[in-house]
């Protein structure tokens, strides 16, 4: 599907697959989960799920003679920490908007995990005093502008790469990936569950299972508390990558299945029911999830495991974004573990 798209590597290849059997054990066993590691997917700095969606937008970067790359995020955001790797590795120069999108005071909540690593691998960071919102922000135009006035060539990345005409197309990958993945495991998947915010992880998937018949089995676990909103970007984005690689692909609203009820309290901060699940997972599994997007889907996974939402002997694979690093911006919740 992807042959016509230009990719530059910056990942170590196809991710793992693990099979979580202590986990899959302790939810009474009827349902088998395994995890696709897209948190272990490159040696850029932790790496995640932007790694993926940046391979196909970099050679538009390099073709259009940029030599500063522009994003957006909030202080722990994982995206901008990714973008910050990339300009890294292919020698651009990288300007980030970090607004403070979650309301979560911790001493250091912009001095540790996501910010540090992009401070200490040169990008340049404004912090600005916006709230959450996944849409297209006027701080990041004005860095946008600010670049090109200071006699730079900024390349505009939006939020989480997901509005950006090509940022659905590594997740079309990831499909394709898993098709090939099953062959050798000699078993298909059932559901994949994926947690959703600014939207082209979710909808990548969707245009790459749609190819056969999956785009409804790829269960979305809403973490940015705007649930409608995010629900019509998924769509949207998927369309517009549908129709980019094959316009013979029909994705419609059904094809979003986006579960709301995981994202409580707001966007960015845990419940005590995502910090069960983080625990309850890094203790069965030695797996690590983040207070903010990895942990909210663990907890909507564990919980849908436990309605019986997935019918006994499913196979269930849990899309392992990253995100990680950002738990240390939240030291207070785990001092005690
Ligand atoms: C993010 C996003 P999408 O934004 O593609 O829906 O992906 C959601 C998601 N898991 C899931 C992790 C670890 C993520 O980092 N992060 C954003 C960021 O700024 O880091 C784009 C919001």
């Amino acid at each position: 599907m992807l042959k016509d798209f230009e990719r530059y590597p910056l990942t170590f290849g196809p991710t793992p697959i693990e099979k979580l059997d202590r986990l899959s054990t302790h939810l009474g066993g009827d349902v088998e989960i395994y995890a696709k590691r897209e948190d272990c997917n490159s040696g850029l700095a932790f790496g995640g799920n932007k790694v993926r969606k940046l391979e196909y937008i970099v050679p538009d970067a390099i073709a259009c003679g940029a030599d500063t790359l522009v994003t957006i995020g909030g202080v722990q955001s994982n995206h901008t920490r990714q973008v910050a790797a990339v300009a890294a590795k292919i020698g651009m120069k990288c300007r980030l908007v970090q607004e403070s999108w979650v309301p979560f005071q911790d001493a250091v909540y912009d001095r540790v995990g996501n910010i540090l690593l992009s401070r200490v691998m040169g990008a340049e960071i404004e912090l600005v005093d916006q709230g959450f919102d996944i849409g297209i922000r006027e701080s990041w135009e004005r860095a946008l502008e600010d670049v090109t006035d200071r006699g730079g060539k900024p390349y505009a990345i939006p939020a989480g790469a997901s509005t950006h005409r090509l940022g659905g197309l590594g997740f079309v990958g990831f499909a394709e990936e898993l098709r090939a993945q099953e062959k050798e495991l000699d078993f298909s998947f059932d559901y994949i569950v994926v947690c959703t915010v600014t939207g082209s992880t979710h909808a990548g998937m969707v245009v790459g299972f749609a190819q056969d018949g999956r785009a409804q089995n790829v269960i979305g676990i809403d973490a940015s508390c705007t649930p409608e909103q995010t629900h019509a970007q998924v769509l949207d984005i998927a369309q517009k990558t549908a129709d980019l690689i094959d316009p013979s692909i029909v994705i419609s609203a059904k094809d979003i299945v986006l579960k709301t009820e995981y994202a409580y309290p707001i966007y960015g901060v845990p419940s005590d029911e995502t910090n069960d699940a983080i625990r309850l997972c890094a203790r069965l599994e030695g797996m690590l999830t983040d207070p903010v997007y990895e942990g909210k889907s663990m907890q909507g996974m564990i919980d849908l495991v436990r309605k019986g939402f997935f019918e006994r002997g499913s196979k269930v694979l849990y899309a392992h974004l990253g995100g990680v690093p950002a738990i240390n911006g939240y030291s207070y919740i785990y001092r005690n573990g």
